[in-house]
């Protein structure tokens, strides 16, 4: 029996002298020492059945040399698991002098006229402000002096969210004007700002529609502020923009906010007035809506309609960038095809 422990023992050194990696190792350490047929534990198995002298002697020598091919096994993990991490860092090494990657991407195009009207209003001594999307119906309509139930509620329809808990009805924001009685409650008169941001609609999409775009609201109030005022602020903005005559028009429109309102086009762009999907074939597009502030909105702003007066506008700022760069429908703004967003 000593005999045939000595020669597994020697068996075992010698098998794993010529191990090359972590999975041969395991595959001698199993076939040694495994719970199920390892030959040294066949041996120790056996030890029950030989007589109490022989079983203490053979005992103690089968477990120094179990204990030894252990500290054997265990040494020679070490030494392959630090061949293995040196061979992985040769073959993982990283030139840390090699030219960075630049290509960054850039903004997109309605962040590029946002922030470029933005720097001329900020010229023109306006704050530039912020409103949330969410926003109650009172902002959103009924301060606007759209009372519930109103058919001028139709123009801008949006997507009302459920809110059971509260008996005051939520929508998506169809406008930018949901800024202009927060503001004057705010701020207060004298009061001059615009205001960029995501507006919704629901509404079926075609090439000059979408159901979420962005518009730059604006408006100035002080004493004796008049349409001059307002037609003279849109022409600073359409030559700083455009760089350029452009064709415009300026017509009645009704917007329960303002009085009187009007609606400004532009001769289309896309096809130089001749007629296209965008403009639906009449060469002109409607870029904005504005008008004096209604003397109900400066009431609910708590401005005195006596003292002040104010103009307002909406303008379609996605619209606004369809005609500064030419695109000729509306969906690829939001489309986020890098094919389109690259040529800006
Ligand atoms: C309004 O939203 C008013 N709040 C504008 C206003 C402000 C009037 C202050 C008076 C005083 P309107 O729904 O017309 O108005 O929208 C304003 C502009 O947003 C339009 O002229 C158009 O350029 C753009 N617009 C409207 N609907 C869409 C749409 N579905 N997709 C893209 N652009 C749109």
């Amino acid at each position: 029996m000593q005999e045939k422990l000595n020669k597994l023992k020697d068996q075992a050194i010698r098998e794993l002298s010529l191990v090359k990696n972590i999975k041969q190792l395991d595959d001698v350490a199993q076939k040694y020492f495994g719970r199920k047929g390892g030959d040294l534990n066949n041996i120790l198995k056996g030890l029950k059945d030989l007589d109490p002298e022989a079983r203490k002697e053979i005992g103690s020598l089968a477990n120094e040399i179990k204990e030894e091919l252990e500290a054997a096994v265990e040494a020679i993990r070490q030494t392959l698991n630090a061949k293995e991490v040196e061979s992985k860092l040769e073959s993982d090494w990283l030139d840390v002098t090699l030219p960075v990657d630049t290509n960054l991407g850039h903004l997109h195009p309605i962040s590029i006229v946002q922030y470029e009207l933005e720097d001329l209003f900020k010229g023109l001594g306006f704050k530039i402000l912020d409103g949330p999307e969410l926003e109650s119906d009172y902002y959103n309509f009924e301060a606007l002096n759209i009372p519930k139930h109103h058919p001028a509620r139709d123009m801008q329809d949006t997507f009302y969210v459920d809110n059971s808990k509260n008996t005051d009805k939520w929508v998506m924001r169809a406008h930018t004007s949901n800024v202009q009685v927060r503001a004057m409650k705010e701020f207060g008169p004298p009061l001059r700002a615009v205001v960029p941001g995501r507006v919704f609609r629901c509404e079926s999409t075609d090439a000059s529609h979408d159901t979420t775009f962005d518009q730059l609201e604006g408006f100035m109030i002080d004493e004796d502020i008049s349409i001059a005022n307002l037609i003279a602020v849109m022409k600073v903005m359409l030559s700083a923009i455009f760089k350029r005559d452009v064709k415009v028009r300026l017509r009645p429109g009704y917007f329960p906010f303002v009085e009187p309102g009007f609606e400004l086009d532009m001769q289309c762009l896309i096809c130089g007035g001749k007629g296209c999907s965008v403009c639906k074939q009449v060469g002109w597009l409607e870029i904005m809506g504005c008008g004096m502030i209604h003397p109900n909105v400066l009431k609910a702003g708590g401005i005195d309609p006596e003292k002040y007066s104010g103009f307002a506008f909406g303008l379609g700022l996605t619209r606004f960038v369809m005609m500064r760069y030419g695109i000729e429908d509306i969906r690829h703004l939001n489309s986020g095809d890098l094919r389109f967003l690259k040529q800006f």
